[in-house]
């Protein structure tokens, strides 16, 4: 599945040539036939269904809220039940209406939708000061636990609240500035990447412990999450390369996370460390370090021992979120449909597409898998899907480093991010911002700001001219 890179760099690094290499049928790219055309373009039949059968054509502001096309009618009504929840805000116990109440004591958010608002992706802070939503902070110390996972900070857990219930103390605020750094493109475009600073006001238990570190993440898009659970975990494992066997300098690893429904170790797949194995655990986990709503996967209330407000708050139930219910925002958050590609027979987009091939990032952004049976959703099973991602770790370099391992991923290593739905974020989010904290406004500084693993493909791209780059955005654009 993997293109030979090592050939492709070779060619991308020398900037005149990029084109006729890409361009060149018979040219020296070893690229596999069921990735992508002998060009390195993806010219199979389909092309533009990135998500196999659940495709859906829909470009508008609501691209990413739809059911899988194929979905059963059987699973049509959970879905919307799940989208329901998904969307339903909670509130403080006790309520008169039962089975809607538990939020916090501490919490993020009171709704899914508040952080994925339209199935879509969180943004940082706008103006200095103002809260965060769609960004949560995860926190550790040294460590790790029972399971080999991050240990929480003592006193805030393993991820920082920055509201409450009444009669309970926000754990505190955290903030966010940037300072500009200026990157300058062959051909002397210039590009200002964001630098963050993560500061935090108001912490109620005092200082953290010493050591303690920081993981600011956006919320992801909501797209495709079952298709990418469905992928055999031995293609996962075939495309990890943990030493660096073919020399390409890309050396992706599987995370090793605990499944806690199994109660074993499982591959991790989801959140930008690939910390968690499946979206059961993912939504399980969201309902309680979110929301603060308990259920059987997560059963205990999220109030650290120091805590004693939080440990005192009335409970909505035990558990707060009955399994129907985590079961229907399950399945929802498996079948959200995939957008269809535009423009697949643009000349710019092909040509960016054999571009993004020829610069390596295809070796990361893997273009194409087949999905396994997955139990219990036919629509997400034996799919052709075309992602864009290897749901491998990579070491980004220090610019982008968090400095908190998560299982096996390190304080640089990042969970190659899904492309697909990208060209419609603006659309459905309102906003571009990007990369696992959005420290990016747009595609082009998410380029520039790769380093690592990725910084000869980064390199390769800044010293790409102008109208090559412009390619590779507008074939971006179109996913
Ligand atoms: C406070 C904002 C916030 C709220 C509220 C929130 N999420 Fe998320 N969501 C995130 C962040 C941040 C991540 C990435 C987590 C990580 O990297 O560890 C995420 C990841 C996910 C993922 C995995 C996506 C992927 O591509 O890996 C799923 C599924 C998900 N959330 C579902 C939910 C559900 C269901 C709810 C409601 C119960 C919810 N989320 C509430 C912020 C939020
Ligand atoms: C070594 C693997 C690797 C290579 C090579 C690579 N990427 Fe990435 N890419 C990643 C990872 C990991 C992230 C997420 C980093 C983060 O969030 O800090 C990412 C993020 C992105 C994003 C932002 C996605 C989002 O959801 O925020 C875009 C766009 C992107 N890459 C495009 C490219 C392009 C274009 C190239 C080639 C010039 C490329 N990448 C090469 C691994 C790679
Ligand atoms: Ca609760
Ligand atoms: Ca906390
Ligand atoms: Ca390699």
């Amino acid at each position: 599945m993997r293109p030979s890179n090592t050939v492709a760099l070779a060619c991308a690094l020398s900037v005149a040539v990029v084109v006729a290499c890409g361009s060149s049928p018979a040219g020296p790219l070893a690229v596999d036939a069921t990735d992508a055309g002998a060009d390195g373009a993806d010219s199979e039949p389909g092309r533009e269904l990135l998500g196999g059968d659940t495709t859906v054509f829909n470009a508008s502001g609501l691209a990413y809220s739809f059911p899988a096309s194929n979905l059963s009618n059987a699973l049509r009504d959970t879905f919307s039940f799940g989208d329901h929840m998904f969307a339903r805000n909670w509130v403080t116990a006790p309520a008169s209406t039962e089975g809607d109440d538990g939020l916090g004591p501490t919490f993020n958010a009171t709704s899914c939708s508040a952080c994925h608002l339209r199935d879509g992706r969180g943004a940082p802070p706008r103006e200095p000061g103002e809260d965060f939503v769609g960004l949560l902070v995860r926190l550790s110390v040294p460590g790790s636990d029972e399971h080999g996972g991050p240990l929480g900070e003592p006193s805030y857990g393993g991820q920082l609240q920055p509201f409450s219930i009444l009669g309970v103390p926000v754990e505190g605020k955290p903030r966010v500035t940037y300072s500009e750094r200026a990157v300058t493109l062959a051909g002397g475009e210039v590009v200002s990447l964001r630098v963050p600073v993560y500061t935090f006001d108001a912490l109620a238990h005092g200082p953290m412990a010493p050591g303690a570190m920081i993981s600011p993440r956006v919320a992801p898009a909501m797209i495709g999450l079952g298709l990418l659970e469905a992928i055999p975990e031995a293609d996962l494992r075939a495309m990890a390369d943990p030493d660096d066997a073919d020399g390409d300098g890309i050396s992706g690893r599987v995370n090793e996370v605990w499944d806690a429904r199994a109660g074993r170790a499982a591959v991790g797949r989801f959140g930008w460390k690939a910390n968690v194995p499946t979206i059961e655990q993912q939504v399980a986990g969201a309902f309680l370090g979110d929301i603060g709503i308990t259920s059987s996967l997560v059963p205990r209330e999220n109030c650290p021992d120091v805590q004693a407000e939080c440990r005192a708050a009335k409970t909505g139930g035990e558990p707060e979120l009955s399994d129907t219910k985590l079961a229907a925002v399950t399945l929802y958050s498996r079948t959200l449909a995939v957008p269809a590609r535009r423009d697949v027979d643009d000349p710019e987009a092909q040509e960016g597409e054999r571009t993004f091939v020829t610069l390596g990032c295809a070796a990361c952004h893997a273009p194409r898998f087949v999905t396994g049976d997955f139990p219990g959703i036919e629509a997400i099973s034996r799919q052709t899907i075309r992602p864009f991602t290897d749901l491998l770790l990579h070491d980004m370099g220090p610019d982008l480093a968090d400095g908190r391992p998560d299982y096996l991923a390190t304080g640089t290593e990042w969970r190659t991010p899904p492309l697909w739905g990208i060209g419609l974020l603006e659309r459905v989010s309102k906003h571009t911002f990007l990369m696992h904290d959005g420290r990016a406004r747009n595609v082009l500084e998410a380029i520039v700001w790769h380093g690592g693993e990725a910084q000869r493909s980064r390199d390769a791209f800044v010293a790409s001219p102008e109208s090559s780059r412009r390619a590779v955005l507008r074939f971006i654009s179109t996913l």
